[in-house]
């Protein structure tokens, strides 16, 4: 179905970097020898457009103490990095184990069994073993699908025995609202809701999956069960109280560096910027304000996922995975929304709690979404299916250390045959367009990516070894068959 992951390619570098590119994209070859423990949990928690923070930004600015819970329980990846920085083109990716070169679902328009139509979820390869396999709000890209075809996005009788999705907005105006863009973008609403957290989707997404723990734990049969929650995703719609968390003084807004290098052409995209130049400083300040909040009310909802866990004690066979769909610019390049290459728009939060692994650790290696599918089929003791583009994450669970892969890839399309594709190692992010711009960053010197060093000389060797990781990913555009 999908064109060979391996092609024969010429590379005029040493023939260590052909290794490490083909260790880029393999799969890891025998099936996991756990076969014969009894099968596990696995509970997968999204949260949309939630960015990883760190690095210059500090983390502490987010008050989401049920994520440092988690992350107490397990391993905290700092250098994770969705395929595609958009919702649909990344959870396909991610639930299918394939790059979106491999997928070629590269936007929210398409349904991937349109175009895959016999490709396999892990839910679905779980389901097919015997789990119960239950999704309950934003994990599959539906929310904004017309109602006529939702249930087929869900994917429900492939993937999920049953799956459930709510609108992503307050289904109520009772609050402050304020359009931050003067009505231009109706996406960029905040609102500062009265009322209690379950009269909203997230709320009620965090109730369903609440029941649904209590009941399978009673049925006694192995589960997957997914909660995908809409915030910090626009609308910017949350509870006061997580407002209240956020007082307006204590935000430090972005500003661009005045010697930022120019972006090239095609590296942010056209239509919103005009928007954003205009907002004041109120209005950067309350969409910081709304989006923090937003943080804040989906941490709760992950809170009473956890305490469930707890009260029932599952946390020893359960794999308990969180992960954000893809980054978000906060202002940064006069930018913010997603869909770019720059680190902030790639990189997105991951945390792994697994019963036989590390507690409290933090791992600094580059990992990617399509890792996922493995790190799953193995710790459920499954067979994995051949032709994954991931690698399981399991030893990099009980030893933060062990070398994993040689970097990170991420692609964005722009229409019209134009595209960009974006490597990083684990220092340096290298960014190439197709009208020929590229982009050099040195993360440990300038992790927000101010100065371009595309084109500096003394980094042409540094360049070619990221070029050829560039070259070993499965080719863009994908080949008719
Ligand atoms: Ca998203």
């Amino acid at each position: 179905m999908f064109p060979p992951l391996y092609q024969a390619r010429r590379f005029r570098i040493a023939g260590r970097l052909i290794l490490l590119a083909g260790l880029f994209l393999m799969a890891p070859g025998p099936a996991s020898g756990a076969a014969a423990r009894p099968p596990r949990n696995v509970l997968l928690i999204m949260a949309d457009d939630f960015r990883d923070e760190g690095g210059p930004v500090p983390r502490s600015r987010l008050k989401t103490p049920h994520l440092d819970r988690l992350a107490a329980k397990g391993v905290r990846f700092e250098r994770a990095y969705a395929q595609y920085p958009v919702c649909n083109p990344s959870r396909t990716s991610m639930l299918l184990g394939l790059r979106c070169e491999q997928t070629g679902i590269v936007g929210n328009d398409v349904f991937f069994r349109q175009a895959l139509p016999t490709a396999q979820t892990f839910p679905e390869l779980l389901r097919g073993q015997g789990w119960v396999t239950r999704s309950f709000g934003k994990v599959l890209h539906a929310a904004n699908t017309s109602e006529a075809v939702r249930p087929e996005w869900l994917d429900q009788g492939r993937s999920w025995d049953v799956a459930e999705i709510r609108h992503a907005a307050s289904p109520h105006r009772r609050g402050e609202f304020r359009n931050l863009s003067g009505g231009r973008l109706p996406w960029c609403e905040i609102g500062i809701l009265d009322g209690d957290d379950d009269e909203q989707p997230d709320g009620q997404t965090a109730a369903a999956a609440v029941r649904s723990l209590r009941e399978l734990h009673v049925s006694g049969r192995p589960w997957l069960v997914a909660a995908g929650f809409h915030r910090p995703h626009d609308p910017f719609h949350a509870p006061r109280k997580y407002f209240n968390l956020h007082p307006p003084e204590s935000l430090h807004l972005q500003a661009d560096a005045p010697d930022t290098s120019a972006a090239p052409p095609l590296a942010i995209p056209e239509g919103w910027r005009q928007v954003f130049a205009g907002f004041s400083e109120a209005d950067r300040r309350d969409f910081l304000r709304a989006y923090l909040a937003g943080v804040s009310f989906m941490d709760a909802q992950v809170g009473r996922l956890l305490d469930t866990l707890d009260e029932l004690q599952l946390w020893d066979r359960t794999l308990v995975i969180f992960l954000g769909d893809h980054g978000y610019h906060l202002g940064e390049r006069g930018w913010w929304n997603k869909n770019t290459l720059f680190e902030r728009s790639c990189r997105a939060p991951l945390i792994i709690a697994d019963p036989e692994g590390l507690h409290g650790r933090t791992c600094t290696a580059p990992v990617e979404f399509v890792d996922l599918f493995p790190t799953v089929t193995e710790f459920t003791g499954n067979r994995q299916p051949d032709g994954l583009a991931g690698r399981s994450l399991r030893p990099l669970l009980r030893n933060v250390a062990t070398p994993h892969k040689p970097g990170a890839a991420t692609l964005v399309v722009r229409g019209g045959g134009r595209f960009g594709r974006s490597v990083t190692e684990g220092r340096w992010r290298f960014t190439r367009w197709s009208d020929g711009a590229a982009e050099l960053y040195d993360h440990r010197a300038d992790p927000e990516e101010i100065h371009n060093r595309a084109d500096d000389p003394s980094l042409a060797g540094r360049r070619l070894e990221l070029q050829a990781l560039m070259d070993a990913l499965p080719p863009w555009p994908k080949p008719a068959h």
